[in-house]
C-alpha cells in the first residue's frame, strides 16, 4: 500500500478549512436531499398513508384490532390471474388496466344496464372498515378497506322478488393476466352470494385499502369482502353482478367440490378435507391464533344460518 506522507502531498490535493467546513456543509445537505429521495422511494404515498392511519376502533363494524401492514396487504396475495405464488400479483400485475371500468348489472331486476366504474360509486356512502380476514388456507390478516355496503347498489338497481341469489364475475382478460392463460382454475372467476348475505351491512363492494384507491394486485378497481367468510368469496376485479333466482356455480366449488362449498363460512369445527381449520395464522405473527366462528362475526351473522346443517352447507 502506497502511504502518503504529509509533504509528498501536492498542494492542489490540500483543502484549505474554509472551502473544508462549506464542503462538509454541502455534503450534509446533499446526504439529507439523497435520504429524502430514497425516503421517498422506499415509503411511497400508499406506504406513508399506512403511518396517517388513525389507530383503533372508530365505526360500529371494525375490528380493534391491529391492522397489518400495507406492504403485507399489497405483497402477500391471491389472485390466481396473476399466477400462484403469494408474490405474483404484485409482482405480475402491473400492466392491468383499470381505467375505464364498466359493470355489467344484469338478470332478475327492473333495469339491467352497464354503469362506468364513477357512476356506480355515485351516491354511494364510502367508507373505510377495519375487519379481519381470513383465507381458508390458514392464515388471516387485519386489513383497513375502503368500499361501500353491497345493499346500497341492490337497493338502487331494484331486483325482483325471483332474485334470491347474487353472482359475481371477474374481467376475463388473458392478455393482461397472464394466469388466465393457464388452466390454474376455469375462467373468469365466479363467486356468488344469497341475497340476505348480500343484502347484510357487512358486505362490501370494496374500493381502496389505507384510504387509497385498490392497487391491482387486491382487486382494483372493485372487489367483494364478506368478512365472515373465507377470502376467496372476496372476487376481485368485478365486471358483472347477476341476479339470480339459483344458487350460482362458485369458482372453488367448480374446481374441487368436496373441498370448497357454497357457502364457505370461517368455521373452526368444519375443516378443509386436507387441514383443520381451528387455528389461523395472522400474517406477521410467529404463533397461531385461534379461529373463531364466523371470523368473529357470530353475533351480526349466526342468524342468517339459524336452523342449517353447517357440516352439510359448509
Ligand atoms: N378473481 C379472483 N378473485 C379472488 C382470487 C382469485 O384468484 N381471483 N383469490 C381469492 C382468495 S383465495 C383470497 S384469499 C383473496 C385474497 O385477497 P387479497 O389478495 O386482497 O388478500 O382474494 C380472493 N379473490
Ligand atoms: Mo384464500
Amino acid at each position: 500500500m502506497l502511504i502518503k506522507r504529509g509533504n509528498d502531498i501536492p498542494s492542489s490535493e490540500i483543502t484549505p478549512e474554509h472551502i473544508y467546513v462549506h464542503r462538509r456543509a454541502f455534503l450534509r445537505a446533499a446526504a439529507a436531499a439523497g435520504i429524502a429521495v430514497a425516503l421517498r422511494e422506499a415509503f411511497p404515498e400508499s406506504l406513508r398513508a399506512q403511518d396517517r392511519w388513525p389507530q383503533g376502533k372508530r365505526g360500529p363494524y371494525d375490528t380493534d384490532e391491529k391492522p397489518n401492514t400495507y406492504k403485507e396487504i399489497t405483497t402477500y396475495n391471491n389472485f390466481y390471474e396473476f399466477g400462484t405464488d403469494k408474490g405474483d400479483p404484485a409482482k405480475n400485475s402491473s400492466l392491468f388496466k383499470t381505467k375505464p371500468w364498466t359493470v355489467r348489472i344484469e338478470g332478475e331486476l327492473k333495469r339491467p344496464a352497464t354503469y362506468a366504474l364513477e357512476d356506480l360509486l355515485k351516491g354511494k356512502t364510502i367508507e373505510d372498515r377495519i375487519y379481519r380476514f381470513r383465507c381458508v388456507e390458514g392464515w388471516s390478516m387485519v386489513i383497513p378497506w375502503r368500499g361501500f355496503q353491497l345493499s346500497e347498489l341492490i337497493k338502487q338497481v331494484e331486483p325482483t322478488s325471483r332474485a334470491k341469489y347474487i353472482a359475481f364475475e371477474t374481467v376475463y382478460r388473458p392478455e393482461e393476466m397472464m394466469g388466465q392463460r393457464r388452466p390454474y382454475l376455469t375462467w373468469p372467476y365466479v363467486e356468488g352470494l344469497r341475497m340476505d348475505e348480500a343484502m347484510h351491512p357487512l358486505t362490501l363492494l370494496v374500493t381502496g385499502l389505507y384510504g387509497k384507491d385498490l392497487p391491482n394486485q387486491n382487486g382494483a378497481p372493485l372487489r367483494l369482502i364478506v368478512p365472515w367468510k373465507y377470502g376467496f368469496k372476496g372476487i376481485k376485479s368485478i365486471v358483472k353482478i347477476r341476479f339470480v333466482e339459483k344458487e350460482p356455480p362458485t369458482t372453488w366449488n367448480l374446481a374441487t367440490p368436496d373441498e370448497y362449498g357454497f357457502y364457505s363460512n370461517v368455521n373452526p369445527d368444519v375443516d378443509h378435507p386436507r387441514w383443520s381449520q381451528k387455528t389461523e395464522r395472522r400474517i406477521g405473527e410467529f404463533l397461531k391464533r385461534k379461529t373463531l366462528m364466523f371470523n368473529g362475526y357470530a353475533e351480526q351473522v349466526a342468524h342468517l344460518y339459524a336452523g342449517m346443517d353447517l357440516r352439510k352447507y359448509f
